[in-house]
């Protein structure tokens, strides 16, 4: 059904596997209409409550395939037509997305990193803001998430400079969720993906959509919509279910209802 990505669910999560490993999962037109056809496919599975994206072979995603650009590319339609969709789809994914980066992560595949809400790296892994060595600037969201995450004047210093960024740094820098060595790296990210997994997944999707409006948000309008969350998240089994096991001193079983 897919042919540059593999997508597989297994214990109620969702693995996008990016797959050209020959190009280091560079992408395509048909990989970005790939992988937003997989994200709503993960968004409408009911049995899905977690997702992961990492790539084949040693890279994660080396961004787009510059083979297919031309001298006169329109850069702005391919964005729009192309990667927008995608990232608008995952931006707005109420189930936790993890980014497994296996390898390398440079230019748009940086930036698809960025816009997953974990990101598990291989001690083997770098990231790279590839954009400025083609005279490029950071795209597909990168502008938005870098500095969110670690800050202007490192952003700016890594979106001009360009440096490659290893795991270590990655971590150090609040890149990196956490760092794991290449021989467990499967092992472990299937296990945090689990963990995920089976956790309140519809207060997991509030969280992250009002942690996200937060940032365009006056704390009073951000605490209206607080208690909004927090009467949604209320209703749920899932609460019930938590509030029930603290009392009876017993572990939790989240349903994701
Ligand atoms: O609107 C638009 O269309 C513009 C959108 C832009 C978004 C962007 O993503 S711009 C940034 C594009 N990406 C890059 O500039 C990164 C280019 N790649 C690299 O800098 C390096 O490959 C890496 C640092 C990621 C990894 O280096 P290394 O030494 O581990 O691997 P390598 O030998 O460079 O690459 C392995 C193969 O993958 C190689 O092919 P070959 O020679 O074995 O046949 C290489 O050409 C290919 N490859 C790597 N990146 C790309 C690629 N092929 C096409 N496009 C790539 N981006």
């Amino acid at each position: 059904m897919f042919e540059t990505i593999q997508y597989v669910v297994k214990n109620h999560t969702a693995w996008i596997i990016l797959h050209r490993p020959e190009k280091l999962n560079a992408f395509t037109e048909q990989m970005n209409k790939e992988v937003t056809k997989a994200l709503k496919q993960a968004k409408q599975d009911e049995a899905v409550r977690c997702l992961v994206i990492t790539g084949s072979g040693r890279g994660f995603s080396a961004g787009e395939d510059l083979a297919g650009l031309e001298e006169n590319t329109d850069y702005a339609n391919i964005l729009k037509k192309r990667y927008h969709p995608m990232l608008k789809e995952l931006a707005n994914l109420e189930k936790p997305v993890v980014a497994a980066v296996n390898g390398a992560a440079a230019g748009a595949g940086m930036s698809l990193a960025l816009a997953c809400d974990f990101r598990i790296v291989s001690e083997k892994a770098s990231f790279i803001e590839a954009f400025i060595h083609i005279g490029l600037v950071p795209d597909c969201g990168n502008l938005y998430y870098l500095p969110r995450l670690v800050g202007h004047a490192k952003a700016l210093e890594l979106a001009i400079l360009g440096e490659k960024i290893s795991a270590q740094e990655a971590k150090e820098l609040g890149l990196a969720t956490k760092v794991i060595p290449e021989a467990d790296f499967t092992e472990q990210v299937t296990e945090f993906a689990h963990r995920l997994a089976n956790m309140p997944t519809k207060a997991i999707g509030l969280i992250k959509r009002y942690m996200q409006e937060s940032w365009e948000l006056s704390l009073e309008q951000l605490l209206e919509k607080e208690a909004y969350a927090q009467q949604a998240a209320g209703n749920t089994e899932d609460h019930k279910e938590g509030v029930n096991a603290f009392l009876n001193k017993q572990k939790a079983v989240f349903s994701g209802r």
